[in-house]
């Protein structure tokens, strides 16, 4: 049997901004634009790891272990649909810098282990809608939510009997 899983580093967001988030969603996204992500689902991937075996996976957290960086504030203040993926998501105007470098640090440290990392430049974001397969209109700017991140965390997915599933395997606090 493989012991490899699919594995991505993400920020995970709080459950009272996730039922805010779902909230907003629900009352700006009619019910056919798209497939909604469950508010215990929503993160904010740093990494994308892919499938990674048990070994590497330790390597891999052994060298977020050794990150050294303070927390910063995100603030979910941006929307947008990218049709080709299909999918609507929330971001920010202003990525912080702490969050610029966390994603690079681990993006780097995942490609130096081998594991393939896209050439697209990282775009922050947080799913909300899968199979947006029509352009949908995006709620005008005003909303948004600070979101202080003082941690980040290792994740499985897993796809069983039809569902997505996230499972957070360890999480590291950001500290200098
Ligand atoms: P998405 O939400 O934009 O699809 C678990 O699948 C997480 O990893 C999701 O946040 C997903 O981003 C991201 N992900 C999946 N495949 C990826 C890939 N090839 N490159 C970058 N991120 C990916």
């Amino acid at each position: 049997m493989s012991d490899s899983r699919r594995l991505f580093f993400a920020l995970e967001i709080p459950g009272e901004t996730q039922q805010q988030i779902i909230q907003w969603r629900a009352d700006h996204f009619p019910a056919e634009a798209g497939r909604p992500i469950a508010a215990a689902n929503l993160h904010l991937t740093l990494a994308f790891l892919g499938e990674v075996s048990a070994d590497k996976q330790r390597a891999l957290a052994a060298m977020a272990g050794r990150i050294r960086q303070p927390g910063f504030t995100l603030n979910l203040d941006d929307a947008g649909q990218w049709l080709r993926s299909q999918v609507v998501w929330l971001g920010t105007r202003q990525p912080p810098r702490g969050l610029l470098q966390l994603a690079n640090m681990l993006r780097s440290q995942a490609a130096r282990s081998g594991c393939y990392q896209s050439p697209q430049p990282f775009h922050p974001h947080i799913t909300l809608l899968r199979n947006t397969a029509h352009a949908v209109p995006i709620p005008p700017p005003g909303f948004g939510w600070k979101v202080p991140v003082t941690e980040f965390a290792l994740y499985a997915s897993e796809f069983t009997r039809g569902r997505t599933r996230y499972t957070q395997l360890e999480r590291w606090t950001l500290t200098e």
